[in-house]
């Protein structure tokens, strides 16, 4: 427990990235960005800024030495502009000095004149003028156009959701440490260390070893630090190996809000078609995403979008496209749930609308449609395992749905002015990179002389208590106490070709790399026992630090085993790959069996609504949350809570404003409202799915970080099921977030 960051948080003793400051020589980064949306770079002098105080240096896109681009998946990233500038906030200039006010100050002196050309904004537009990142991608299964002929019941609709400020607790930073002979060290608050080294490597024309990026943590990150961190550890890495000095570059909290990428807002169609029952029969979509001026991840965001178009419920007929937009607006990136809530927000406005105009309830439409063992998703993998049901028959049985229903109903006969609203939200999300090239990891596992243990994985510690969870794999399997191990830093040169930690995979990918290596050092161990003890290698065990013999326990302890194994020549150190068996995906086709598994479950929201002010509350959320065997069950009920909560606050609160000139104007906390404590909801309940044991991953347990976000998509529609109360004839609003000033407009409005 004393190793876990948990302890030192609260003490102030943790070290982010900015709290480095023990090298010496270390100068300081500030970056010039484009003001603009759109222009073309008419003149660009740094020469009165390198002659202004403590200035060390200022480097534009002309001293890059190697090629000037970051683009991961599509290369179309500049890391400085060159000639044209795509989106305000993007990079243009780096001054570096002896502290980050003589930076900032320098770039006041840098002569930038930029001519303005029109920008692009909507997304909708961005693709009537064919200005796509990629070509469009349509799921297909089944016939959706016969389908629709056939189904009574049939609603179409455009649905909105707009984009979500990361908000880390930690804006971006990185140090860069120049080393003998042209090599780089480069401390970085990503979560791709081998993204970051990638990119360093490429803008610095030098080969991947001879950069070394280490991560020690994060404070936080959602996705916004997969791919985005990389802009500013290669700056400081193109300054330090420029200057042969130490650079860091840390972002000011506004220059963050403004500079980096959001969660993508999208616009969206959709047709929904369903038999007199409330069967769904067919469901058609179509996505405009914007990305921004780049790629980024958004291809990838996209394909998760369409994998997420059906949520939880099984439709035989379904015709899913995705359009990725190119906008002037700042490269849109990952941000947890990585496109699926988009894609659920629209299916689940479908079936509410559906539901409206049967004169269902609209529980009554989702427990119809609920995935059943086997069925088919639109991309061909078949449910398995299935716990759609079960989650929604619990949380329905549980919480008191009915009961619940009757106290709503009698509040609202009750009051005219405050209506309450209540709704359940199902959620099924897919376990695994949709890129499979990526659903591998590394571990590295020594055991020193003395018995300590040194644990190494690809895995980036971000508040999540990932390291936690591979410290307590390494423990069982090893069989030895928690206070023997130790987890190191995240570094390339240590374990290298690493996945960003995302996808909610890192524990999953990283814990099972550890399992193997322990194991493999387990092996080798009890080969040594065995011989000490005159014994068959398979009678014997090791647990609670001693080996056992048929479970009963020798005088064979770990420390002296461990040094035996050293005196014998036996390695101590175990390094092992893991990749995910079993997926695969045709893109050609668009069929395949991309996720390991589905995470299940369903939520029980309730809302109220001032009818006169147009306030509200999201009163509670209650969850059934199916979470395999948890490995640490303390930090899975953080992760639900917390996800909940950031999921309410990107469909009520969180609302990004831009000029229309693609300038941002919510970029301070003043501006931008993020959920606290008075806007939480006051209760939050999460039961566990019991007996929900998942072979399919480590220990058995099921991969938490983003399936529970979408529970908060419930508050949307809870929501409007107040505002239905209110006011029933008129029609309802689907664009998020539902704000407070949108709800009060809506209310007040013919
Ligand atoms: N990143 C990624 C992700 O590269 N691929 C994914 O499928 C993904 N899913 C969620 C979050 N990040
Ligand atoms: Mo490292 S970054 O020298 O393990």
């Amino acid at each position: 427990m004393k190793e876990n960051d948990v302890f030192f948080h609260p003490r102030g003793e943790t070290l982010f990235v900015d709290d480095l400051g023990d090298f010496s020589g270390l100068l300081h980064a500030a970056v010039l960005v484009s003001p603009l949306a759109h222009g073309r770079i008419l003149e660009l002098d740094t020469a009165a800024a390198a002659r202004q105080p403590g200035v060390a240096g200022v480097f534009s896109a002309r001293d890059i030495p190697g090629e000037n681009q970051i683009g991961g998946i599509i290369a179309d990233e500049p890391l400085l502009a060159d000639g044209e500038v795509h989106f305000a906030g993007q990079p243009v200039a780096v001054a570096v000095a002896g502290t980050p006010r003589q930076a900032r100050r320098a770039l006041a002196a840098v002569r930038m004149e930029i001519e303005e050309l029109p920008a692009v904004l909507d997304p909708r537009q961005a693709a009537a003028q064919g200005l796509l990142i990629a070509p469009p991608r349509t799921f297909v299964l089944g016939d959706v156009d016969r389908a629709l002929a056939k189904c009574p019941v049939v609603v179409a609709g455009r649905v909105e959701s707009g984009g979500q400020e990361h908000l880390y607790l930690e804006p971006q930073a990185a140090v860069a440490i120049p080393g003998e002979k042209d090599t780089l060290r480069v401390i970085s608050a990503t979560q791709s260390p081998s993204g970051v080294q990638r990119a360093i490597a490429r803008v610095l024309g030098m080969p991947m070893s001879r950069v070394a990026v280490e991560v020690f943590r994060l404070g936080g990150a959602f996705g916004g630090k997969e791919d985005q961190a990389t802009p500013w550890a290669a700056l400081a890495a193109l300054a330090a190996r420029a200057l042969r000095r130490p650079v860091k570059l840390a972002l000011e909290r506004r220059e963050d809000m403004r500079f980096t990428g959001k969660r993508h807002p999208y616009s969206s169609d959709f047709r929904i078609g369903l038999d007199d029952a409330g069967k769904i029969q067919a469901f058609e979509v179509t996505y405009y995403q914007n990305a921004g001026a780049a790629a980024d991840l958004s291809t990838s965001i996209l394909e998760r979008t369409l994998f997420h178009a059906t949520n939880s419920y099984h439709v035989p007929n379904v015709r899913a496209t995705g359009y990725s937009c190119r906008t002037h607006l700042p490269p849109f990136t990952a941000f947890r749930g990585f496109g699926a809530p988009q894609a659920m927000f629209v299916i689940e406005s479908a079936l509410f609308q559906a539901a409206e105009k049967m004169g269902l309830d609209p529980a009554r439409l989702q427990e119809l449609n609920l995935l059943s063992e086997g069925d088919e998703f639109p991309y061909g993998q078949r449910a398995k395992a299935c716990r759609a049901q079960r989650c929604f028959a619990e949380a329905v049985s549980s919480f008191g749905l009915r009961e619940a229903r009757e106290r709503v109903r009698r509040y609202n006969d009750d009051n005219v002015l405050s209506k309450k609203g209540l709704t359940l939200m199902p959620v099924c999300f897919g376990i695994s990179f949709t890129s499979t090239f990526l659903n591998q990891a590394g571990a590295l596992v020594h055991a020193y002389a003395d018995g300590s243990v040194a644990v190494s994985t690809g895995a980036v510690e971000m508040g999540q208590g990932v390291n936690g969870k591979i410290l307590l794999v390494a423990g069982r399997t090893l069989g030895i106490a928690q206070n023997r191990l130790r987890m190191d830093s995240t570094c390339t040169r240590r374990v290298a070709n690493t996945s960003p930690t995302a996808a909610s995979t890192g524990a999953d990918l990283n814990g099972k790399a550890v399992e193997l290596a322990c194991m493999e050092l387990r092996r080798r161990l009890l080969q040594v026992a065995a011989g000490k003890l005159d014994a068959a290698p398979e009678e014997l065990d090791i647990r609670a630090d001693f080996v056992r013999r048929s479970g009963a326990r020798t005088e064979l302890g770990w420390e002296e085993l461990v040094r035996t194994a050293y005196l014998q020549r036996v390695s101590l150190s175990s390094q092992v790959h893991y990749a995910t068996p079993g997926i695969h995906f045709d893109r050609a086709k668009e069929k395949g069996e991309p996720f390991a598994y589905h995470v299940y479950g369903a939520a029980l929201v309730e809302a109220t609504v001032d009818g006169l002010r147009g306030t509200a509350a999201i009163d509670s959320v209650q969850a059934v949350h199916d979470n395999g065997t948890s490995i640490n069950p303390l930090v899975d009920r953080g992760q639900v809570e917390g996800a909940i909560v950031q999921g309410i606050g990107w469909v009520t609160l969180e609302e990004l404003l831009y000029s229309e000139k693609g300038t941002l104007l919510t970029d301070t906390l003043s501006t931008y409202k993020v959920p606290d404590i008075r806007t939480a909801p006051e209760r939050i309940e999460v039961r566990f799915l019991a007996d929900a044991a998942n072979p399919a991953a480590i220990l058995n347990s099921k991969a938490v970080g983003e399936p529970p976000l979408m529970y908060g998509i419930g508050a949307y529609f809870a929501l409007l099921a107040a505002l239905r109360a209110l006011r029933p004839g008129k029609a309802l609003p689907f664009s998020a977030p539902l704000t407070h000033e949108k709800i009060l407009t809506w209310l007040t409005e013919e």
